[in-house]
């Protein structure tokens, strides 16, 4: 064990292992899922999250897992991971296989969980903040104490539907958190060329809603102000805005091999300098909380696991094509109760 320092953490050894191995398995998956999709072993289309992964990580560390609700758009393989989803019915999704949690008919853009609470996965951007809002108002129908987690990204906060579900939200006092992650990109396009207003964050504003703006990339800042920010929507059952700093390493999808017009390679590898992994290994060295050993042998689990999860979905078969209208309306409709 290495010798603590005589400060105080900002959050437990056994807390700041559980992120580092969190983000570490998050991007090691991803780059599998970049190395399937370029091999022809995945349809549709494929987002990473590379790079962003200190935010889910922070704020679904905040919630209660498998009881609160969590909806995204596309950029989503994170979060059925962060909840506890089998990681080969994630991956076998992504590559369309039977064994996937959507059956092998969603693919990357539409994974689902609902069993913890995970209700995708969209495609459509901002369409779905209205289904966020929806489930907030379900839990508050119902007079329970969930709170509904609401990601978006900043190309999404200009779409129209947003707005109309921001009124409503503060209309009725929904407990949820519409958190605009800006990466600083939408698709092909940056911040300052399809933002009239960059600062995402006053986005509630008009419709009296609390907002705020708040770094993405460290993991124990953003669990901090994720904690005191689901607790204040938990007990006040009122809406909440914050966008998020943060950054997309990648290109947009899997397909994009970023020699992009938008941004040059010295940004990006400048961004990289806040790459939310290296600011907790900083973090753990500093403090001594690890040792070199402990963080390598982490790192080469990380690194076994995700190849065994996409080999086992691999070998999962494609669906039969007898069932092609199979699932397509109300067989996977949940049971009365949620
Ligand atoms: C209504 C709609 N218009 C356009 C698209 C095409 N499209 C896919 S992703 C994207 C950019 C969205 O950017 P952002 O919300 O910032 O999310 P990010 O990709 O950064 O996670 C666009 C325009 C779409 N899927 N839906
Ligand atoms: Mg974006």
């Amino acid at each position: 064990m290495a010798k603590q320092a005589n400060v105080k953490l900002a959050a437990s050894p056994a807390q700041l292992e559980q992120f580092y191995r969190e983000m570490l398995q998050i991007r090691r998956f991803e780059e599998k899922c970049n190395q399937v999709y370029r091999a022809g072993k995945a349809g549709g289309y494929l987002h990473v999250y590379i790079g962003m992964e200190a935010t889910a990580v922070g704020w679904l560390d905040a919630i209660r897992k498998g009881y609160d609700y969590i909806i995204a758009a596309y950029r989503d393989h994170a979060f059925p991971l962060l909840l506890g989803s089998d990681p080969v019915a994630t991956m076998a999704e992504i590559m369309g296989r039977k064994g996937g949690m959507s059956a092998g008919k969603g693919g990357s853009m539409h994974l689902y969980d609902y069993e913890r609470g995970f209700f995708g996965g969209w495609g459509i951007v901002g369409g779905h903040t209205p289904l966020g809002a929806g489930l907030a108002f379900a839990a508050k129908y119902r007079g329970e104490d969930r709170i509904t987690l609401c990601f978006l990204g900043d190309g999404a906060a200009n779409a129209g539907v947003f707005f109309e579900t921001l009124n409503m939200a503060g209309l009725w006092d929904l407990p949820v958190i519409f958190i605009i992650e800006n990466n600083e990109f939408a698709m092909g396009t940056r911040i300052e060329y399809h933002a009239a207003d960059t600062e995402l964050w006053k986005r509630g504003l008009p419709f009296g809603i609390e907002s705020e703006r708040l770094d993405g990339m460290d993991v124990l800042k953003v669990r901090e102000d994720a904690k005191r920010i689901v607790d204040w929507v938990r007990k006040n059952q009122r809406p909440y805005v914050v966008e998020v700093m943060n950054y997309r390493f990648a290109g947009h999808g899997a397909a994009d091999n970023d020699q992009s017009l938008y941004r040059t390679q010295e940004e990006v590898e400048k961004a990289k300098q806040r790459d939310p992994i290296a600011l907790l290994e900083a973090y753990i060295r500093a403090n001594n909380v690890m040792t070199e050993e402990k963080m390598e042998a982490i790192q080469a689990e990380c690194e076994d696991w995700a190849e065994r999860v996409t080999e086992e979905a691999d070998a999962s078969p494609h669906p039969d094509p007898a069932e092609v209208y199979d699932h397509v309306y109300t067989d996977l409709m949940p049971e009365e109760g949620h």
